[in-house]
């Protein structure tokens, strides 16, 4: 039988997980996450459940992520800064069976009963198996955010394709500041640590300080977005004091979002060893990476990881066979990593993965020879990645058209030399123009923060084709994640 975590079957007393000065030993954490365990049976919870994890980054929150898994409870990790109505929607779609939040006041409504703590804690294992292990809520184009369902062996295949990819092993400590409630932060830095029984070392908040005074310390590789790189590259150029963390890292790695080749070479030029890109979806982990066994590839996301099977296709989703490093196609994806579907939406499913097992990612990309992938945008421009974070045009717009002063609204990503793309609002006032921060702050309270647009433009019209259908490219500068040819969908 192979086991998810298999060093906590075996504990022992070294470094499994750090925040500012909380620790875990890898035999605390299976002490502590069976006794959490325990106590979820105890109250009458059984594998399969769904637990809604309120997910702050803090040791409790992690002993409960890994106390579900070993027991089959299904942990659905939630945005702490969710607004009203997007916090509603996920809790009455995902429909958990009890809420964990290290800090139950912080989520007093839907917090659970107090622990019963008298079963026998389980035994610390759990296999590789087919049932699900994670939800992870999603934005796609129109409607609000989609629950992926991600088994164990979607994660224990991803994790042990990237280990070998990046030579990743026990005596590695990644340090991230990524969010816990997304595939980035949850499934790579905190999993993939965990399952290659080495540690996370977790910044609380990201500051490029921290980040390179914890890999001049403890950590060996960096879990990034662009936006932190950019932010590491600003800051180690004005202060050359922290190249030296840089430096001592044995691997920076990026993803949820291009790197500019710009910002590469900039890291390049400070680290002495570039950043490694790695390319994924939440519904399919990760497909793609540069292996940490030769140079960074700026502008490319490397081959497809070892049983990854990867195509581009054209708009029918024929099979492009080019290899020319410039003929785009979308990029399909088969494998063990490939998702079970999204919860409660068959429909969805079905439009985005095949009779055939292929999912279709709706990014564009080229291949070189080496079969090296460049991702050149997406299919779509109503998804928008900013700060690594994916957002759907339309889920703001609806909510932007709930203001009564607003007529009609367009949103869009621009291009943002810090957040890759940020959010921008073309709004239609009816009469008198609405205030523009009580519009942003509208967003934020009613989905999250990161969703709220950076600017509102009025305008007296939106651009239409003949069919009445908005134009978006006829809006601001779009952003590099979506200036690519394709139709919008
Ligand atoms: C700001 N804040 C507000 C408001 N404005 N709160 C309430 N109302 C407002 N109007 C809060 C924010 O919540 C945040 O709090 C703080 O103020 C700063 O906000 P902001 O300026 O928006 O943050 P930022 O500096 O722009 O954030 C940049 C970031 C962030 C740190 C890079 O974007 C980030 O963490 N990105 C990671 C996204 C990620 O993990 N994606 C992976 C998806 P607070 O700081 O407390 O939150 S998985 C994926 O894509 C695939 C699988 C893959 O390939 O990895
Ligand atoms: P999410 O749904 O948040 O998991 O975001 C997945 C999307 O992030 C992908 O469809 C890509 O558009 C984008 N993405 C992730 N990694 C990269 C990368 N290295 N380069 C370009 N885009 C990326």
């Amino acid at each position: 039988m192979s086991l998810l975590f298999p060093r906590l079957a075996f504990a022992d007393d070294a470094l499994a997980f750090r925040v500012g000065d909380q620790t875990l030993t890898h035999r605390e954490l299976a002490r502590r996450a069976g006794g959490h365990a325990a106590d979820c049976l105890a109250r009458g919870l059984r594998p399969g459940d769904r637990v809604a994890v309120w997910a702050t980054a803090d040791v409790d929150t992690v002993v409960a992520l890994v106390g579900h898994a070993l027991v089959g409870l299904v942990s659905v990790p939630l945005n702490p800064k969710l607004g009203r109505r997007e916090l509603a929607h996920v809790l009455g779609d995902a429909e958990p069976r009890a809420v964990f939040a290290a800090d139950p006041a912080a989520f007093a409504d839907q917090a659970p009963s107090e622990p019963v703590g008298t079963a026998e804690a389980p035994p610390p294992e759990r296999a590789v198996d087919d049932e699900p292990l994670l939800v992870l809520y999603t934005s796609g184009t129109t409607g609000a955010p989609k629950g992926a369902v991600i088994t164990a062996r979607n994660v224990a295949a991803n994790l042990d394709a990237l280990a070998d990819r990046w030579g990743w092993t026990d005596a590695d400590v990644v340090v991230h500041a990524l969010p816990l409630f997304h595939v980035h932060g949850l499934v790579l830095g905190l999993f993939g640590s965990l399952r290659v029984g080495g540690a996370l070392h977790h910044l609380g908040r990201f500051t490029p300080e921290a980040a390179c005074d914890a890999l001049g310390g403890e950590g060996s590789m960096l879990f990034a977005v662009p936006t932190m790189l950019h932010r590491l590259a600003d800051a180690a150029e004005a202060d050359r004091t922290l190249v030296a963390g840089l430096r001592a890292a044995r691997l920076l790695v990026s993803g949820s979002a291009g790197l500019p080749v710009r910002e590469h070479r900039r890291l390049e030029r400070l680290s002495g060893r570039g950043v490694h890109e790695r390319y994924g979806l939440t519904e399919t982990l990760i497909n793609c990476g540069v292996s940490a066994a030769g140079d960074p590839q700026p502008g490319y996301v490397g081959p497809p990881l070892p049983g990854v099977e990867l195509k581009l296709v054209d708009d029918e989703r024929r099979e492009l066979d080019a290899h020319d490093d410039e003929t785009l196609g979308e990029v399909a994806v088969r494998g063990p990593s490939v998702f079970a579907g999204y919860l409660n939406r068959p429909d969805a499913t079905a439009a985005v993965r095949d009779a055939d097992g292929w999912f279709y990612t709706g990014d564009l990309a080229a291949r070189r020879a080496d079969g090296a992938i460049r991702i050149v945008g997406r299919r779509s421009v109503d998804l928008i990645k900013t700060g690594g974070y994916k957002v759907g045009a339309g889920e703001v717009e609806a909510c932007l058209l709930e203001d009564p002063a607003v007529a009609e609204v367009a949103v869009v990503g621009e291009a943002d030399p810090d957040l890759g793309q940020r959010i921008v609002a073309y709004v239609v006032p009816r009469g008198d123009a609405p205030d523009v921060e009580s519009l942003i702050q509208r967003v934020a309270d009613e989905l999250t923060p990161h969703k709220r647009p950076r600017e509102v433009h009025f305008v007296d019209g939106l651009p239409r084709n003949a069919m009445g259908k908005v134009q978006k490219k006829r809006l601001g500068t779009p952003g590099p994640q979506a200036e690519t040819s394709g139709e919008e969908r």
